[in-house]
């Protein structure tokens, strides 16, 4: 009987799936996995012919953009230069869709349980590519595990490892992709259940390290712009069997050996560290921006580390990603954004595409203000919603995501244009500038001096307003004035024409 149901299921799937759909060639399904087929026969994206253009904000095609344009000049830099926007392997083509409660639904071949690895693998980063080229976005990021699952042993894995990287290589001299960062999965498998580098058993520490090593230097082969250290597991879930003091001197040696090794082997790029303060555990040590800077200061790792900040782990903080954003910047230690958002309903890492204008532009604004993007970039560590099946939604998931960007890129520039924010702020603290602040700051005044100039009548505080509606008010005007359409390609007629013509 059971039997049965199995087989009716699945030639139910084998009929549901049209045969040119399948990335592992045009398809004998389970002949491509007893021959282990490495060849590629159609796109896998088929559905979607080219490259994804500019359609401009009046376009009725959804698969175009509505604002994001490569080369239009924002704050004197071409917008792709400005915002390096990366598309992630992991849960874009490793994800198959699945839930706490229910299994994947989405059409993954690649996933499927039974196929070679190696042949599954390749499947896999041809789509993958495939559908960074259509999109026309710069960059990537990929966790080891991502192109080459675990197998039987280590040196099974790593050598199918360096076969992907191979064909990872191939790809991007192909069409000019780059990567913004890689990263070790220190958190999937059963070993790390404890955690990685803050496991109880140092042999877990080990292969950690072991990893890490291997995909550093992957990084460094192919060019990232970055290496992410994100502490998946480093964490505890319950005080009644964690050495707190023990873990973090452990985490401590973990992050030197590895900007150790960055050194011993060149590489340029920036090591990232990525905050999230729980889920899989019930607290993770790099818990926000704050912690994580208070734990590099506490063991003289400060100049080796930025932070990768992710918009949804600082929800799940308590804080806002604004905040995060502005966090690490006021503390040196800014690097590089992971841009899904949560749910407002849920207290759970949902990892969903960006659709607010308004907070990207607020945090757009701060990272804008201080110059910018260097190494990090935009990477979409988001998911689709788990009933979005078809393999378009992958498209139309970043499609809505850059547009949404985009659009806070050109509210967050005409603020820093127009100093909507940056002159009230100096304007607020003015003070500090004048003899008494600086008299304060620089150490040359003792709480008695101040005591005297104040009880001698000196000295008489009066409120004065923070604002805040005001400037609410005005961060919506700008974002309401906008312009959607391009203007001049000058960056200073750009700059020139915005602000004669609607000066807030
Ligand atoms: C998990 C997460 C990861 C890191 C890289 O919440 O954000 O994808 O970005 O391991
Ligand atoms: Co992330």
């Amino acid at each position: 009987m059971a039997l049965t149901i199995s087989l009716t299921i699945w030639r139910w799937v084998e009929r549901a799936r049209p045969a040119s759909r399948c990335a592992l060639t045009s398809c004998k399904r389970s002949a491509h996995r007893q021959r282990g087929r490495t060849e590629i026969g159609d796109a896998f994206f088929s559905e979607v012919p080219g490259r994804i253009a500019y359609g401009g904000p009046g376009s009725s095609d959804p698969l175009s953009f509505a604002v994001y344009q490569p080369d239009r000049v924002v704050l004197g830099k071409r917008m792709e230069d400005q915002l390096r926007i990366a598309v992630c392997l992991w849960h874009s083509f490793n994800w198959p869709g699945s839930d706490v409660f229910g299994v994947g639904t989405f059409d993954r071949p690649w996933l499927t349980p039974g196929v070679d690895p190696g042949t599954a693998s390749h499947a896999k980063l041809d789509a993958a590519f495939e559908f960074i080229e259509k999109l026309g976005v710069p960059f990537f990021a990929f966790h080891d595990r991502d192109v080459a699952p675990e197998v039987r042993t280590y040196a099974e894995t790593r050598a199918n490892l360096d076969t992907s990287v191979d064909r990872i290589e191939g790809h991007m001299a192909r069409m000019g992709a780059r990567l913004l960062w890689g990263t070790a999965n220190l958190f999937g498998h059963p070993r790390y259940a404890a955690g990685a580098a803050t496991n109880p058993d140092p042999e877990v520490f080990a292969y950690a390290a072991a990893q890490v090593k291997t995909m550093l230097e992957v990084t460094h082969r192919l060019g990232g712009a970055n290496y992410v250290l994100w502490g998946g597991r480093e964490g505890y879930e319950t005080l009644l069997n964690t050495d707190l003091a023990r873990e973090e001197a452990q985490l401590a040696r973990f992050l030197t050996l590895v900007a150790e090794h960055k050194h011993r082997i060149g590489f340029t790029g920036t090591l990232l560290i990525e905050p999230k303060p729980q889920e899989p555990t019930k607290h993770q040590y790099d818990y926000d921006v704050a912690t994580v800077v208070g734990f590099l200061q506490r063991h003289d790792l400060a100049g080796e580390y930025r932070l990768n900040i992710e918009a949804n782990h600082a929800t799940l903080a308590g804080h806002s990603f604004h905040h995060e954003v502005a966090s690490a910047i006021a503390l040196g230690a800014f690097g590089s954004i992971d841009v899904n958002r949560g749910d407002y309903q849920n207290g759970w890492d949902t990892d969903q595409f960006p659709n607010s204008v308004d907070e990207l532009s607020l945090a757009l604004h701060e990272i804008l203000a201080a110059g910018g993007l260097t190494a990090g970039g935009f990477n979409f560590d988001a998911k689709l919603r788990r009933q979005s099946v078809s393999r378009s939604d992958l498209f139309h998931a970043h499609i809505a995501g850059i547009d949404t960007l985009a659009q806070a890129l050109l509210a967050a520039a005409d603020m820093v244009e127009h100093g909507t924010l940056a002159a009230p702020r100096e304007e607020r603290y003015a003070g500090w500038s004048g003899q008494l602040g600086t008299a304060i700051l620089s150490g040359s005044v003792t709480l008695a001096d101040l005591e005297r100039r104040v009880a001698a009548g000196g000295i008489d505080p009066r409120p004065r307003s923070g604002q805040q509606e005001l400037l609410e008010g005005l961060v919506n005007r700008r974002i309401w004035a906008v312009d959607r359409v391009e203007g001049p390609k000058d960056a200073d007629a750009s700059r020139a024409g915005r602000a004669g013509g609607r000066r807030s």
